[in-house]
């Protein structure tokens, strides 16, 4: 069976937990990082040598790396839905996973300030400074969104799946927020989803 190392509250582990959820697969999951340990032992390192969540396991095919796991499994049991048969289409889903990056780089400060470092202990400059950022990068996306209602399209595919587990955080987190209407009608039509309210829609720690 799939196996899934990696603790719940981790935006890399939730993008390979929705989709095995998405694509109705069997897994077992195994709490590693953080609090859990278990990314330092030999045996972990021996499997993923960055110590880092997510690893998979599927029937003896270790891998790391969240987006090469979104997209190892959309391939094997998504083709034609999470993983677009179309040339052009999966190269747009693919865009967007990659400007994921683009959009952590500067989240990641206001999510680490606000959520996992002491109030006495933030930095405040900096988190505005970030939250500032991420409000203007999220333009972008927002207008691609404003003709289409995932990023491939009609439906969901692995284009949204990175990019929908960082969003989740900036929706969820206790800041000021410009009105950006295609993505928040994005998020929420991501909100419906089953697989997202048990995976990616939980509260922030
Ligand atoms: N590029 C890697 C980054 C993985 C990563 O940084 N994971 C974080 C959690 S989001 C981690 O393992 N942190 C250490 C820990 O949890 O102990 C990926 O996308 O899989």
């Amino acid at each position: 069976m799939l196996k899934i190392w990696g603790r719940v509250n981790s935006v890399n582990v939730k993008k390979a937990l929705w989709v095995a959820e998405e694509l109705g697969l069997k897994y077992e999951r195994i709490d590693a990082g953080m609090q859990f340990g278990v990314v330092n032992t030999p045996e972990y390192k021996k499997m993923n040598p960055n110590s880092v969540v997510p690893t998979i396991d599927d029937d003896g095919f270790v891998l790391w790396e969240s987006h090469a796991i979104v997209r190892y499994l959309a391939a094997k049991h998504g083709a034609g839905t999470l993983w677009p048969a179309d040339l052009r289409q999966r190269a747009d889903s693919d865009r967007w996973m990659d400007w994921t990056y683009t959009f952590q780089a500067s989240l990641r400060t206001v999510f680490w300030g606000l959520v996992r470092t002491a109030p006495e202990k933030r930095d405040m400059k900096a988190i505005d400074e970030a939250r500032a950022k991420c409000a203007e990068l999220l333009a972008i996306p927002d207008s691609y969104l404003s003709n289409r209602p995932f990023f491939a399209g009609n439906s969901l595919t692995i284009g949204d799946i990175p990019l929908g587990c960082h969003v989740h955080l900036w929706m969820r987190l206790p800041i000021a927020r410009p009105a950006h209407a295609n993505l928040e009608r994005w998020f929420d039509r991501l909100c419906a989803r089953p697989a997202y309210k048990k995976i990616v829609d939980i509260p922030l720690s």
